[in-house]
């Protein structure tokens, strides 16, 4: 079959493993609307010196660019070299992801204080145990006092971890002695969360810091301060405030739209808006408003992961991933796309003008021209949410029904793996998951992370590479857009157990939990750092000789940069499968790719294809399970050939 179809455009079953994505792409094309792949479609060939990073826009000498194999230059005009370039450049690329997670826990963290001092509509501490057991653990007086003292100075202990005044991060405490001191000999015990991130973009200014190595551990810093800092922020209070997630069921893909409702999607990355506006479509009166204008309800769904959020706390069905945002809306049946921030694309708001959608920004900070923006205020959080929810009903009238189409029915999926929740459903503690791993039923647990990217086809890296790691008895965790992926292949139910390998497949069903946890979103990966190191604790080890892996088999953000980055820094190797803008720098290659090994006991690698990948990950889980003592097979015979041999001859 020919990768083009009759309009010279590449078949959508090339861009997506989806139906509901393949459809609306070829809706795409009938009506002429531009996505996402005909935009990189049109970029392509994409720059190789800035693929390389090898470009440097960081003064206005240059620009300048390296020509790292023939004869052009090999310094920029200050006279850097690949090496600086590509660091200063990763360097940056961390700072902006680790920032973003950051800010959005800083913004958490605001309206938190606020709700303490009684000053919010619309929110409340939801999840008290949680905020004295969290206070006490930052060394908060508790007994005795009330909740809204004691959320006030946990308010202030986390405003303290984002300045300069400290010398290690409130969380750090969390992480095994092993690790700590590593940190520490390296000097890269993240200290201030802000702090970390400015001091990057300090050294990163021409003529500050010019040893590529020294760059490159003050990223692992940065990252750090995003992982054991701002993410973790945001989720402890999210926890908090919108509750502990527990296992939950609910559904995924284009098909959680009604036909017959008001259908509002929520994207973007922070629970604060999404979460009061769940609650406005409950409203009565918007509801009979609705019933007006002919519709039989409201019905929220989510995006990306604001809808993670929402579906592991609420049950809110997820319509869908990164690459599903401008495809959406044509199916005709979206009357408002509501937005935060993070991973919005700025085409969302053209795509609208085809249909009925309004577009709502929300966030002073992200703005979308195009869009109608209705500024997000805490302190009047459930007025502000019932307007929002009011504008997209009134938008139902200008519906076209002959437009609508909703392409497959949902799939449901089972979401809500807080590590209190795994922890719960292991009795308290983390010691039958010891020794399931001790005794070889379960080989090792793999983080599968991050986003849609499409110069992948959609959700293939993540489907597939799940699919090899839990045929393989491999515990697989996933967060943000590849769980909205996992969900959308069936491979999060609890009866999904029978996808895994015999010895998974039997821990899963005597817990009744599918070989596929979701753990929330991206700021959720902290979630993953926190089992982590209770695992490392229990057995008294460091986290690097523990049989776990990361993978990103469709990253696309700086903030999955970022992830990687402090996930690899608290010793956990990683596979990525789009290859970072690198390559341009032998030099940095080999630590990212061998040299950390020596300092964090862990690295990086890069591979395309999910199934290599995932022989890339088995081979290093049972190394580790060597170096541990317990039974192991012997990583050299693990190979693309036995691949699947687990489930030889299973029909
Ligand atoms: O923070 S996985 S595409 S939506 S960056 Fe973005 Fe990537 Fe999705 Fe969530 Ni995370
Ligand atoms: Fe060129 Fe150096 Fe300026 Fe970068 S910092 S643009 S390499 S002169």
């Amino acid at each position: 079959m020919s990768v083009y179809n009759s309009n010279g455009r590449r078949q959508p079953n090339r861009l997506s493993i989806n139906k509901d994505a393949q459809t609306m792409i070829n809706v795409a094309y009938d009506e002429g609307i531009e996505t996402v792949w005909d935009r990189l479609a049109a970029q392509e060939p994409q720059c190789g010196y800035c693929s390389l990073g090898v470009s440097c826009r960081n003064c206005v000498m240059g620009p300048c660019r390296i020509d790292p194999f023939g004869e052009g230059p090999k310094r920029g005009v200050c006279g850097a070299d690949a090496d600086v370039i590509v660091a200063r450049n990763l360097g940056r690329s961390l700072a902006a992801g680790s920032s973003a997670h950051s800010d959005h826990g800083r913004d958490i963290l605001e309206v938190f204080q606020e709700t303490a001092r009684g000053k919010t509509t619309g929110y409340r501490i939801t999840d008290e145990s949680k905020l004295r057991a969290l206070a006490a653990e930052l060394g908060i007086t508790t007994e005795g006092r009330s909740t809204s003292d004691v959320a006030a100075d946990l308010a202030d202990a986390l405003f303290d971890d984002y300045g300069s005044r400290k010398d290690r991060l409130s969380f750090v405490e969390r992480v095994p002695a092993q690790r700590r001191q590593r940190w520490e000999e390296l000097g890269i015990v993240p200290r201030g969360i802000d702090r970390e991130n400015v001091e990057m973009l300090h050294r990163t200014h021409m003529g500050v810091d010019n040893d590529y190595v020294n760059l490159l551990l003050h990223g692992l810093r940065t990252s750090l301060s995003d992982g054991w800092g701002g993410s973790m922020v945001a989720t402890e209070l999210s926890d908090i405030m919108f509750g502990t997630p527990a296992p939950i069921m609910s559904q995924v893909n284009l098909g959680v739209l009604q036909v017959d409702k008001v259908n509002i999607a929520m994207h973007g990355h922070n629970p604060l808006l999404s979460d009061v506006v769940v609650a406005a479509a409950e409203d009565p009166e918007l509801v009979s408003l609705a019933r007006s204008y002919g519709a039989n309800g409201i019905n929220i769904v989510g995006l990306c992961c604001t809808g993670n959020e929402l579906m592991m706390r609420r049950g809110v069905p997820i319509a869908g991933n990164h690459l599903m945002q401008e495809l959406i809306m044509m199916t005709g049946a979206l009357e408002a796309m509501v937005v935060d921030y993070q991973c919005i694309m700025p085409s969302v708001t053209d795509v609208a003008k085809c249909y009925h959608t309004k577009v709502i920004s929300t966030a002073d900070k992200a703005k979308f021209p195009g869009a109608t923006h209705v500024s997000f205020d805490p302190h009047n959080g459930s007025e502000i949410a019932k307007n929002i929810v009011r504008m997209a009903v009134e938008a139902f009238p200008n519906r076209n029904p002959e437009r609508v189409m909703i392409p497959v029915e949902p799939v449901r999926m089972m979401a809500g793996f807080s590590v209190e929740a795994i922890l719960g459903a292991l009795g308290g503690t983390p010691q039958p998951l010891v020794d399931a791993i001790a005794s070889g039923a379960i080989r090792g647990a793999v983080g599968i992370v991050g986003c849609n990217n499409p110069k992948i086809p959609q959700d293939y890296g993540h489907v597939e590479l799940t699919r090899q790691l839990i045929e393989n008895d491999i515990l697989v965790l996933v967060t943000g857009c590849a769980a909205v992926a996992n969900g959308k292949a069936a491979q999060m139910l609890p009866e999904s157990a029978s996808l895994a390998g015999p010895g998974l497949r039997s821990v899963c069903e005597a817990l009744s939990i599918p070989p596929v946890l979701h753990m929330g979103s991206c700021v959720d990966n902290s979630r993953i750092l926190v089992l982590a190191g209770a695992l490392a604790k229990a057995l008294g080890v460091d986290v690097s000789q523990l049989p776990l892996a990361g993978a990103a088999p469709e990253w696309y953000s700086e903030k999955a940069a970022a992830i990687g980055a402090y996930v690899v820094s608290t010793g956990i190797t990683t596979v990525l499968g789009v290859q970072p803008p690198v390559f341009g720098s032998p030099n940095v290659v080999k630590v990212l790719t061998e040299g950390l090994q020596e300092v964090v006991g862990a690295t990086f690698a890069v591979e395309s294809d999910p199934r290599k990948a995932a022989v890339i990950i088995r081979r290093h889980i049972e190394a580790k399970r060597r170096d541990l003592g317990i039974p192991f097979i012997n990583p050299e015979t693990i190979s693309m050939e036995s691949t699947n041999s687990v489930l030889a001859g299973r029909s």
